[in-house]
């Protein structure tokens, strides 16, 4: 108990500790919903909608993207941080960089589509950055199931990347099955149900009023 306090004191000192926000070392689990079974014989991943060639892939395909390790600081919108968490997987803008992806200028917004009908939405441009992942791994190992294995979406914070945007963890979807692009802006599931759009955890956009 002693040395969480510590630590929550440090990064606080550090800057990385957002408003609101405690450090917790466990990995709560938070979702609506059951828990979807994994098939990897039948398993695809879709991208369509602003896009040049929309792409189908078998989880094989998937596994052949390019790949980036990130490490992140999650905030939670229930006031959970945890720090120095190591993500693996594809990020969107090394799809872009390598050609794989061709989005149409009209792209402006990225919505992810998971199992169950959950959807999650962002800006093209924060989708783009480094500190949001199509992950596959968390701290060296797989997914676990409860956390969206076999891939989700993760946005954090990159220790000394002020210049990126940093959203409350809800807007990574677990279980991801697809992402669309869109030209005009869509609410995702916790959008919808009174969550900030934006969801700036520096700016602490918990909820949406009106
Ligand atoms: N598919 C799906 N993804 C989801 C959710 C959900 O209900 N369904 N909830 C979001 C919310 S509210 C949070 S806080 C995070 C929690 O991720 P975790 O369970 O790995 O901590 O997942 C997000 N992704
Ligand atoms: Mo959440």
């Amino acid at each position: 108990m002693f040395e969480r306090f510590q630590q929550e004191a440090r990064m606080r000192q550090e800057g990385r500790l957002p408003p609101g926000q405690a450090l917790t070392r466990r990995f709560p689990v938070l979702h609506y919903g059951p828990v979807p079974e994994f098939h990897p014989e039948t398993w695809t991943f879709l991208i369509w909608g602003e896009v040049e060639e929309p792409l189908r892939l078998s989880w094989a395909e998937f596994l052949q993207l390019p790949r980036r390790r990130v490490v992140m600081d999650i905030h939670c919108v229930t006031r959970w941080s945890k720090f120095d968490t190591v993500w693996e997987g594809v990020a969107l803008r090394d799809l872009v960089d390598a050609g794989l992806l061709r989005l149409k200028p009209t792209a402006r917004y990225v919505i992810q589509h998971a199992a169950f009908g959950f959807t999650a939405n962002l800006p093209l441009e924060v989708a783009l950055q480094e500190n949001f992942l199509l992950a596959t791994h968390y701290n060296g190992e797989p997914l676990t199931p409860e956390h969206g294995f076999p891939v989700r979406g993760v946005i954090g914070a990159i220790p000394g990347r002020e210049d990126l945007k940093v959203t409350y963890f809800w807007k990574g979807a677990k279980w991801l099955q697809g992402l669309e692009f869109t030209q005009h802006d869509r609410l995702g599931f916790w959008e919808r149900a009174g969550y900030h759009n934006e969801a700036d955890v520096w700016k602490e956009q918990r909820v949406q009023w009106g």
